[in-house]
């Protein structure tokens, strides 16, 4: 892996202390993706009835996890002693490319677990395309995207925002270099794969969510398979889970505010607080100039316009 890593085109992130991304598949990647995905798409088999949580970093992972888990674990767990409550939503869904033996273990359960995956749409394994696996993807407000990724791997690198400036984090972004590579080309990728399967895809807008958090769930639920009764609807099922994952209590849990999760055989830590920040809709008009919006406009007019998803 390390001989391979070294055949590929690399870039070095001058706003993130030289930090190295490769291109691997078109997607410039980080070291830790990269050598996941790769990993990822030798061994992984999708079984048929495997569901898929895919989006870019900080297009709404953490929470999507955390409801899927939720809606699919209701009957197993009282809502006091939902594992949520003590474990990260990131540790109660694995990511395929980050934690591959636990989502092979989980697969082996009868009630299994979605699988979380930020890999884009043409480097997923072959075997999720060829099962026609369920796919639900979330997305979110590119400028709020971005804001969202700046502070998440500024911190993560422990930079103080003096010596990151967002201008350059902004314009490497716009020139589809990130974590993940370019945000308007993993939406692209899953668009265009829905056009001819839509039956099997679940689009999610974040900023729909927030705003009518109820209809959603009860969409995702049903595209899950795990549809809600209306004696749950009743009983307020569907409430005490909108509660329990919402960013609020979420993000004052013990384990959200102190604990860790060590990524790529320990290779580094993320503190779990990282994934809870604001949570705040528009939080990008404190970092963009008119210049800044008017170039990202114009980019996801140029690039999504034809999707009709909304994301400025
Ligand atoms: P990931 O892809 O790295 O897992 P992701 O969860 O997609 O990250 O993005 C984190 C964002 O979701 C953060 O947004 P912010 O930086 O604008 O604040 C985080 O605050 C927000 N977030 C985390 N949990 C929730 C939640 N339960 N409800 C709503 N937003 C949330």
């Amino acid at each position: 892996m390390e001989d391979m890593l070294k055949t590929f085109p690399q870039h070095v992130c001058s706003w993130l202390k030289g930090a190295i991304v490769y291109k691997y598949q078109d997607v410039w990647l980080n070291e830790v993706f990269l050598k996941g995905t790769i990993l990822a798409q030798q061994r992984f088999k999708a079984h048929p009835n495997d569901v898929f949580l895919c989006s870019f970093p900080k297009g709404g992972t953490t929470w999507l996890k955390a409801l899927a888990f939720a809606i699919i674990t209701r009957e197993t767990f009282d809502i006091s002693t939902n594992p949520l409550l003590s474990t990260s939503p990131h540790h109660c869904i694995p990511f395929l490319e980050k934690e591959l033996a636990e989502v092979e273990e989980n697969q082996k359960n009868s009630c299994s677990l979605p699988i979380a995956t930020h890999m884009h749409y043409h480097c997923l394994p072959d075997s999720v395309v060829t099962s026609n696996c369920k796919i639900v993807y979330i997305y979110r407000n590119m400028k709020d995207v971005i804001v969202s990724y700046y502070h998440f791997v500024r911190k993560l690198n422990k930079i103080p925002m003096e010596d990151a400036p967002f201008e350059d984090a902004l314009d490497e972004f716009c020139n589809g270099v990130s974590w993940y590579g370019a945000y308007w080309d993993h939406i692209l990728g899953y668009w265009q794969a829905s056009l001819s399967r839509p039956e099997k895809f679940l689009f999610l807008k974040y900023e729909d969510m927030k705003k009518d958090p109820k209809s959603n769930v009860k969409r995702l639920a049903e595209f899950i398979g795990r549809p809600f009764t209306i004696e749950e609807e009743n009983e307020g099922v569907i409430d005490n889970i909108i509660k329990m994952c919402s960013f609020e209590n979420l993000s004052n849990l013990e384990v959200n505010k102190c604990g860790t999760k060590l990524h790529d055989e320990k290779v580094y830590t993320v503190e779990n607080h990282l994934f809870f920040r604001l949570a705040k809709d528009g939080d990008w008009k404190n970092y963009f100039s008119h210049e800044m919006i008017e170039k990202i406009d114009k980019l996801i007019d140029e690039k999504l316009g034809v999707t009709g998803l909304v994301l400025k």
